[in-house]
């Protein structure tokens, strides 16, 4: 047992990008009709209800008003589905709303709804995930974590418990297909194993990051092949609660006969780490309120410069977890 104790490790969320074209200064407006002594609006089209993640962020972006009650936000849920988000940034396009906040459900498919929100004159901030557009100018400003360092810090603990050398038959739990915090972290967790000559990753499915559907899949990942797993790599806690579920109907133990990492930090996933059933945590923060608040005033003010926002998110062993537990926020 040689984990190491990281607690506290800096990791990078990242905020970015310029000022929209033609927008920069002190002269940057907005097409509100709302006069400066009016409230700010800000639309935040949400992905969904999925994880115990995504409540907190909701929860976290829903404090804005409280925070700051010069600000307004209206909320939208987009349930998973992009073309609910598209109809979300339409509408707040629709509203005038001062700026789009938006969490996209994957990276790609949203350069014209963008564009649309451009030639409004609204500034459009990226939370948490990322999207892919051809036209950088169509996004404002990033903020949210660095999802590949994630799924390095994941494989790190892999080989911190089991060496470089062991041979290891890995089941991955991929979250949402085409979602930044799915490839980012897939990416971080496969270059790093690509040092173990003799870990395989012989499963690898979705579970869309919910508790079900990770039960789901890891029942099916036990019957075809459940003497072989020796480790589960999951994309986040909610899929690992799932599938943790799933081994002690199978009948194994989990945290012991199956050796289990997730990235999020959840209160329950922590629960679940302190009796002893889960091995290793990577925190990946969701309560990006203040942020996104912070980036709205500099934005609105036309004072957004290129920055880097450092959040504070840690990696977490089985050894820590029940110190860790009555701090957790979420
Ligand atoms: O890890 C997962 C959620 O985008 C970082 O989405 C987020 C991820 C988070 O559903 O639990």
């Amino acid at each position: 047992m040689k984990f190491k104790k990281i607690a506290a490790l800096a990791a990078t969320a990242v905020l970015t990008i310029g000022i929209f074209a033609g927008c920069g200064g002190a002269s940057q407006q907005t097409s509100s009709s709302n006069s400066s002594s009016k409230k700010k609006v800000i639309g935040f089209a949400q992905v969904g209800a999925e994880s115990g993640w995504r409540t907190a962020e909701t929860t976290s972006i829903k404090e804005i008003p409280k925070l700051d009650p010069n600000f307004e936000l209206k909320f939208s849920d987009g349930q998973q589905k992009q073309e609910n988000q598209i109809k979300a940034i339409r509408s707040f396009i629709a509203e005038k709303v001062d700026i789009i906040a938006l969490d996209p459900v994957v990276e790609t498919g949203w350069d014209t709804v963008l564009r649309e929100a451009k030639n409004a004159k609204i500034p459009v901030v990226i939370v948490d995930r990322n999207v892919k557009v051809a036209d950088n100018s169509l996004v404002t400003a990033f903020l949210g974590s660095d999802m590949e360092e994630e799924g390095k810090r994941a494989a790190k603990i892999v080989i911190d418990k089991f060496g470089k050398d062991a041979k290891l038959n890995i089941a991955e739990l991929q979250g949402t297909v085409g979602s930044t915090a799915m490839i980012g972290r897939q990416k971080g967790f496969n270059e790093t194993i690509k040092d173990c000559p003799n870990y395989k990753i012989i499963k690898s499915q979705t579970g869309d990051f919910t508790r079900a559907k990770g039960k789901e899949v890891m029942e099916a990942f036990l019957k075809s092949d459940g003497n072989k797993i020796n480790v589960l790599w999951s994309h986040n806690d909610d899929m690992a609660v799932g599938a943790i579920q799933a081994i002690e109907e199978y009948g194994k133990k989990p945290g012991k006969d199956i050796f289990i990492v997730s990235v999020d930090g959840i209160k329950d996933m922590f629960k679940l780490m302190a009796d002893g059933k889960s091995n290793g945590i990577v925190e990946c923060n969701p309560l990006l309120g203040p942020q996104l608040l912070e980036t709205s005033k500099q934005v609105l003010s036309g004072k957004l410069k290129d920055k880097i926002v450092h959040t504070k998110e840690g990696v977490f062993t089985q050894d820590q977890a029940k110190k860790e537990l009555p701090n957790r926020k979420y």
